[in-house]
Order: structure tokens, then C-alpha cells, then sequence
């Protein structure tokens, strides 16, 4: 199934809402399957936001990023990567709507909380830039069956 990268971000970990956006995930019905906190490193984030490069926010966007340690989650299920972004909103919080994450506690355009990955491609490249092949888990999740009927678990 697909896979999406989630990073809860350096304002969710110190405004202690990690646990609320987890439980979102888990809540759903996506299977996390990655799951680790890392002070991600300026170098690795300016390769993640190179598309931001020539921004006039780009060097307070990796500062922020990389002032504490964030919390990097790979989530998997039936169109993980639409799916979560869905949940997570547009970029500004205070566009965003009610009911996403962003929406519900996020006043910022950076300060937004949640990265998400943008498409399956992206994703893929996403996933291999932050997590190593052996912090991946395949395992079997016993609601599973609740959770998608026959045709939408192929
Ligand atoms: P998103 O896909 O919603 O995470 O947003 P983008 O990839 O467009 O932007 C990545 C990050 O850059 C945002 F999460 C916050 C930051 N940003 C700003 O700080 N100011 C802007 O005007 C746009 C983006």
C-alpha cells in the first residue's frame, strides 16, 4: 500500500501536541510503519525544501526546522499521501480548516505544524532521504480488516 512521510515539527513537539497528531493518524485508520524523533540537521533540511531555495523565508524556514528535534513518521494505507494531506490543510493555519491540523491549532503560515508529502513520487523520495530501509516495519494490523472491505485492500 502507499506510503506518505509526516513530520510533526519543531512547534508541535514544544507546544506538546506530538501525541494529539499521532493519535489523528492512528485514528483514521493509517498504519504507521516508521516512527522516530530526530533534530534534523540544516544540511539535510535545505536538500528537503531546495524548491524554497530563492524564497526570501527560506533561511528562517531552516532555522526553524532545525531549532529542536521533530518527530518523522511514515504512514501507509489506500491513498496514504491524498489522504494526509487532506487531514493536515493548506500551508496557512489560519486558512485552514476546521478539523484539519493545521485548522484546528495552527495560527502560522510556518509555524504550521505538519509536513506532508506532496505526491507519490515526492514521497518516495522523501521517505529514502529521512528514514533507513531497516526503520521501516512491515507488520500485520489486526483491524485491518475493519478498515478497508476486499477490493480496496489490493
Ligand atoms: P506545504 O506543502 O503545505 O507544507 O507547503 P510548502 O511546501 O509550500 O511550504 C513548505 C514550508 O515553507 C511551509 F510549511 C512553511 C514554509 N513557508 C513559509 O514560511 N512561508 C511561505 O510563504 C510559504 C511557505
Amino acid at each position: 500500500m502507499e506510503k506518505t512521510l509526516l513530520i510533526i515539527k519543531p512547534d508541535a513537539v514544544n507546544r506538546c501536541l506530538a501525541g494529539r497528531i499521532i493519535n489523528r493518524i492512528e485514528e483514521k485508520g493509517l498504519k504507521i510503519v516508521g516512527m522516530k524523533m530526530e533534530h534534523l540537521e540544516p544540511k539535510k533540511l535545505q536538500e528537503h525544501y531546495a524548491h524554497h531555495k530563492d524564497k526570501k523565508f527560506f533561511a528562517d524556514l531552516v532555522k526553524y526546522m532545525s531549532s529542536i528535534p521533530s518527530v518523522l513518521i511514515i504512514a501507509e494505507g489506500k491513498d496514504a499521501v491524498n489522504v494526509v494531506r487532506q487531514m493536515t490543510g493548506p500551508t496557512n493555519g489560519r486558512e485552514a480548516l476546521p478539523g484539519t491540523i493545521r485548522g484546528d491549532f495552527s495560527m502560522s503560515f510556518q509555524s504550521n505544524l505538519v509536513h506532508a508529502s506532496e505526491s507519490k513520487e515526492i514521497a518516495e523520495k522523501e521517505i529514502k532521504r529521512f528514514f533507513k530501509d531497516s526503520e521501516i516495519h512491515g507488520y500485520e494490523k489486526i483491524n485491518f480488516n475493519w478498515i478497508y472491505c476486499e477490493e480496496e485492500k489490493q
